[in-house]
């Protein structure tokens, strides 16, 4: 059993969350379209739907939001965000975007302009949803190179969120000048929150400067990747998490970020630049009417102070042993009650093989989906599906796409549930493994034309 580190912080705020019963959870999914996404928060226990801007800040930030300067542009928050930027990550040109998506679409269409090639397309380890939103918006492709290694959820490896570089070796050969950068996830979220290699990272940003592609990372899990690389990469055993997080982005020429993650905020992202200042400047002129102006882009004075402050928080040793400890025992609580899980856990959530412990509900019927629908009928705990309905149909063809995966994913929040919470999650889970035999799959009563697992309305089969 993992050791449990207990929270490094103690606790001088509370937020009531309410139990339900068996009764309401069931008509309260059913109201929702058995799509947890359409359940009113207030109908959830425990809700691990994502990491995302569901962080508790510290008293720190707290104070960071009375000091918000509130002037339109150059309020004193830009600049210091900015010169944390330039300290944490030493990139030289900063632009504040409302979150993640914000900078991607401002970012995007400028690296597609500047693409030689007649069919441009974007390469990473793995596209997160929005980013590939986001570039098949520029008029660009999103092509994938994971590890194969991230595929077998059973057997452990610790660099799942790799690249798979003779495959992309391949694919950089194959397509030439059409591709517009290389997209580096860090961690690696679709796969399961792994970790990309400091081996890894470098030999990609080689093998893009040797051919004059760009390296963009995608940087909302930063933190989190360094710690992995000091625990796992003996040549890192004795380094700080400040020192690898400036190594991994010297690998890179610009970065993309969502703050909501790492950067311990609820709102807020990043679109930074090592040195190319004219594409910062391109870029800064997309922010204007699409985020706002370049000394804000979509956030208000306090968020950019707490952003600044949160942005170093989340470097601290103690906080990413507990956040990272945390995720662990929760995964070796399932695994004792044999829940099959995506191992090692990953930095964020533990993830859950759907296919593995549903093995009589087929991917039309999203077992993932249909289990974290029970998961809430058990317990009020909300997961999301990370399978085929997140993935949809081939645009081109109407087809579902076959989707390498069908996981659910509990996503910790960072610093808001305790150790108790997590026993509970995993004896809620454990319960529904019991009965998983007759756990029914879905079937659309409403399927949205794009990104449809945000609106879909289901029916058991
Ligand atoms: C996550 C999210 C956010 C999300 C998405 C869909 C449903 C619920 C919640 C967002 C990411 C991400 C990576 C690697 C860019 C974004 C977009 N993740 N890159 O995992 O994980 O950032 O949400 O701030 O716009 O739950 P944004």
């Amino acid at each position: 059993m993992a050791r449990r580190i207990p929270e490094p912080f103690r606790i001088k705020m509370v937020e009531t969350i309410r139990q339900t019963t068996a009764e309401d959870r069931r008509q309260a999914l059913q109201q929702a379209g058995w799509n947890p996404f359409l359940l009113k928060a207030e109908d959830v226990y425990i809700d691990l739907l994502t990491d995302s801007g569901t962080g508790a800040m510290s008293d720190r930030q707290w104070a960071g939001l009375m000091m918000g300067d509130e002037a339109y542009a150059g309020s004193r928050n830009f600049h210091h965000l900015a010169d944390t930027v330039r300290e944490v990550f030493g990139y030289a040109h900063t632009i504040p975007t409302h979150q993640g998506r914000g900078a991607e679409q401002i970012l995007f269409p400028e690296l597609v302009k500047r693409c030689r090639g007649q069919r441009p397309v974007f390469l990473s380890n793995y596209h997160f949803d929005t980013t590939k939103a986001h570039v098949e918006l520029a008029d660009a492709r999103a092509v994938n190179a994971l590890t194969p290694q991230a595929l077998d959820t059973g057997t452990a490896y610790d660099w799942k969120g790799d690249f798979d570089l003779p495959r992309l070796r391949e694919i950089v050969a194959a397509e030439g000048d059409n591709v517009a950068a290389v997209i580096i996830t860090i961690t690696c979220n679709s796969a399961g929150g792994q970790p990309v290699s400091m081996g890894n990272i470098r030999a990609v940003s080689e093998l893009a400067r040797a051919h004059g592609i760009p390296v963009v990372i995608d940087a909302a899990r930063f933190a989190e990747n360094a710690w992995f690389i000091r625990q796992r990469d003996p040549a890192y055993a004795g380094a700080s998490i400040a020192s690898i997080v400036r190594e991994m982005f010297d690998c890179g020429d610009m970065f993309t970020m969502s703050a909501k993650k790492d950067g311990l905020v609820n709102i807020g992202g990043l679109c930074c630049f090592k040195d190319d200042e004219a594409l910062f400047r391109a870029v800064q002129v997309n922010c204007v009417p699409m985020e706002g102006f370049v000394t804000y882009g979509g956030l208000a004075g306090r968020d950019m102070e707490a952003l600044a402050i949160g942005l170093k928080e989340g470097l601290d040793d103690a906080f990413l042993s507990y956040r990272i400890g945390q995720v662990a025992y929760l995964g070796e609580r399932l695994r004792e009650g044999g829940v099959p899980i995506q191992t090692p856990t990953g930095g964020h959530a533990v993830f859950v093989d759907a296919r593995l412990l549903l093995p009589h509900i087929p991917a039309e019927q999203f077992p993932a989906h249909a289990l974290a629908c029970e998961l809430y009928l058990e317990g009020g705990v909300r997961a999301v599906e990370i399978g085929s309905l997140l993935l949809g149909r081939n645009p081109q063809t109407g087809k579902q796409e076959p989707s390498p995966f069908e996981l659910m994913r509990l996503t910790i929040p960072r610093r808001v549930y305790t150790n108790d919470h997590m026993d509970y999650i995993a004896d809620c889970l454990i319960e529904v493994k019991k009965r998983a035999g007759a756990v029914r799959g879905l079937t659309f009563e409403y399927e949205p034309p794009i990104l449809r697992h945000f609106m879909a309305r289901l029916r058991p089969v």
